[in-house]
């Protein structure tokens, strides 16, 4: 039986073929999926970040890596059933102006839509603007934002400050998350809630519509 520590290696190397394959014997092996994600495929992204830091490899192997954690990813979603139920409520989820990364938020979005959110995942690199059209447009009941990015952090507050300008902070709850993001900058800008990662952002998402 295919192990956790071969799926993180896999995404360790990059190998997109490799981690696809080791996903679908895991589960089909009974794994359970939310393992399969954080002990696989998120400890494998864990291990290239800490060489990324230390400038031991470059935005190419990172790219490579992420790629390939996608693509597994990508095949625990489809393994999910969907069941016919209710939505528990409509979430606009983005990455911020300036900020190209969407793993983790596509993780949160993934989360959400299992719980029973209807996720509009707008993408990354979305400014205020286009969060404020989005608002418009899909009425959410959630305004959801990753940053990654110390510079890109305060792109946070920018659109919660657009959405107040617009006259739609009362209208919908703001969340935040992102790895340098904490309660107490969600405190400091005015966001309703902040989780530190895609299962605890579900369970606020249910708080704030209680
Ligand atoms: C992968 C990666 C990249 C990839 C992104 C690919 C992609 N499609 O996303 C690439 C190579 C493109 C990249 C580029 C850059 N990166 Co980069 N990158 C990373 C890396 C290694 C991993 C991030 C990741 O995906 N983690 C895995 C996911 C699952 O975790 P996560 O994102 O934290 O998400 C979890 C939680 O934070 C939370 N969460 C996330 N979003 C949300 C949203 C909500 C609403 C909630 C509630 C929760 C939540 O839940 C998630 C799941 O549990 C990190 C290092 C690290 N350890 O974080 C650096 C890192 C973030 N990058 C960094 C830097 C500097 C850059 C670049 C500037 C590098 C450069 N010189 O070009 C560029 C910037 C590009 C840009 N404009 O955005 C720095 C940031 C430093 C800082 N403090 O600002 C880091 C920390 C690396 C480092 N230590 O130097 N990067």
């Amino acid at each position: 039986m295919a192990s956790f520590e071969e799926l993180s290696q896999a995404v360790f190397d990059g190998d997109e073929a490799q981690v696809v394959k080791l996903t679908k014997d895991l589960l089909s092996s009974g794994a359970n999926p939310m393992e399969v994600i954080n002990k696989g495929l998120i400890a494998g992204m864990d291990r290239v970040g800490v060489l990324f830091k230390n400038n031991e490899i470059f935005v190419p192997e990172v790219l490579m890596s992420a790629k390939a954690m996608n693509a597994g990813v990508e095949v625990v979603k489809e393994s999910q059933q969907t069941f016919d139920m209710p939505s528990l409520g409509k979430i606009v989820l983005g990455t911020v102006k300036g900020d190209l990364h969407d793993i983790g938020k596509n993780l949160v979005g993934m989360m959400m839509e299992s719980n029973g959110f209807t996720v509009y995942n707008l993408g990354v690199d979305i400014d205020p603007d286009k969060f404020i059209e989005a608002v418009k447009k899909y009425q959410p009941d959630i305004v959801a934002m990753s940053a990654l990015l110390t510079t890109t952090m305060m792109n946070m507050k920018s659109t919660i400050d657009a959405l107040a300008a617009a006259g739609l902070k009362d209208k919908v709850k703001v969340i935040i998350g992102g790895a340098p993001i904490t309660q107490e900058f969600a405190n400091e800008i005015g966001a309703d809630g902040y989780a530190p990662d895609a299962a605890s952002a579900v369970e606020v998402c249910k708080q704030l519509l209680n």
